[in-house]
């Protein structure tokens, strides 16, 4: 594990909505990653449509399995459940958020090579407001990870500003119009690193990805933390049950009182008519379906 010096790290976090630990993971520990990463593409290979393991690109097929993401992977492979209480994940979510943390969900982005599904601009804030925003997500890279490949792209303090407009004709969409809110995607930072960084960003941190058009892959493997007293204002069943809830605690003590801060949400109502996944979710402002449904 590298040196962490830890006050240094949660400044760097505080002022700009996001750290980078580069080879967080060992070349060994990635490599067991990456080995349950190809298990479960192979698994795909019988899958026609996305469904609540997998999204898949248009061109999945049998031959050439294509997955956009694997969905909650820590339920889908021991190597990814043990790594949601990994010690060194759990040291840095001990400085950046605090001694009460609990694991909430997790994901595994595929970008592959030559046409990888670019991911819009949002904040996470906008898809799972809680009782406050003391929430991070953290990106594990299971490939090298450069300017070429599609780095993690994050826009320094926007953690600090307000909550952006993720509606489209009064529909959650998912995503932020860039134009609009007059932001330069050019000022983002691209999040790069060789495999097993690890990056940390703030739930309101702004962020995106473009389009994969080179020739290697880009997996990035998300895993969500919440202070134990961040209370989800929705979907409540992504933690689970009452009693799934609790364990999902992986530092400290839970509570029943949530603290109420800074939670400037705004409900991510009403959804688009496939609201499955955020490749779907963003669709809408792009192509606007007609009849949009409530849920
Ligand atoms: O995979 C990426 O580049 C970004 C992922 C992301 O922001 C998300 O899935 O919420």
């Amino acid at each position: 594990m590298p040196m962490i010096d830890a006050s240094a790290l949660k400044e760097h976090y505080d002022q700009e909505g996001f750290v980078l630990i580069e080879s967080l993971f060992e070349t060994s520990e990635i490599q067991k990653l990456q080995q349950a990463c190809d298990a479960l593409i192979e698994e795909s290979r019988s899958y026609r449509e996305s469904d609540e393991r997998f999204d898949l690109e248009p061109d999945h097929t049998e031959t050439t399995p294509r997955v956009q993401r694997i969905k909650v992977p820590h339920q889908q492979h021991q190597a990814f459940a043990d790594l949601v209480r990994a010690p060194k994940l759990l040291e840095i979510l001990r400085i950046l958020i605090g001694e009460d943390v609990r694991f909430r969900n997790s994901k595994l982005n595929i970008k592959a090579a030559k046409g990888g599904t670019a991911v819009d601009w949002h904040q996470d804030w906008a898809f799972y407001p809680h009782t406050n925003p003391d929430l991070l997500a953290v990106g594990i890279m299971l490939d090298d990870i450069d300017q070429e490949n599609a780095p993690l792209m994050i826009f320094p303090q926007s953690h600090q500003g307000k909550t952006m407009d993720h509606h489209h004709r009064e529909v959650f969409c998912g995503s932020v119009d860039l134009l609009g809110e007059k932001l330069d995607p050019s000022s983002a930072t691209k999040i790069t690193g060789p495999a097993g960084s690890v990056s940390f960003h703030h739930v309101k941190a702004l962020h995106g990805s473009a389009p994969n058009t080179s020739d290697r892959s880009r997996r990035l493997l998300l895993y969500e933390y919440a202070a134990a007293d961040a209370w989800p204002l929705i979907d409540f069943e992504v933690y689970g049950n009452y009693g799934e809830f609790e364990e999902k605690m992986v530092l400290g003590k839970s509570t029943l009182s949530p603290r109420f801060e800074d939670a400037d949400a705004r409900m991510p109502l009403p959804r688009p008519p496939d609201p499955g996944s955020i490749y779907r979710i963003q669709e809408f402002r792009k192509t606007g379906f007609e009849s949009p449904i409530a849920s």
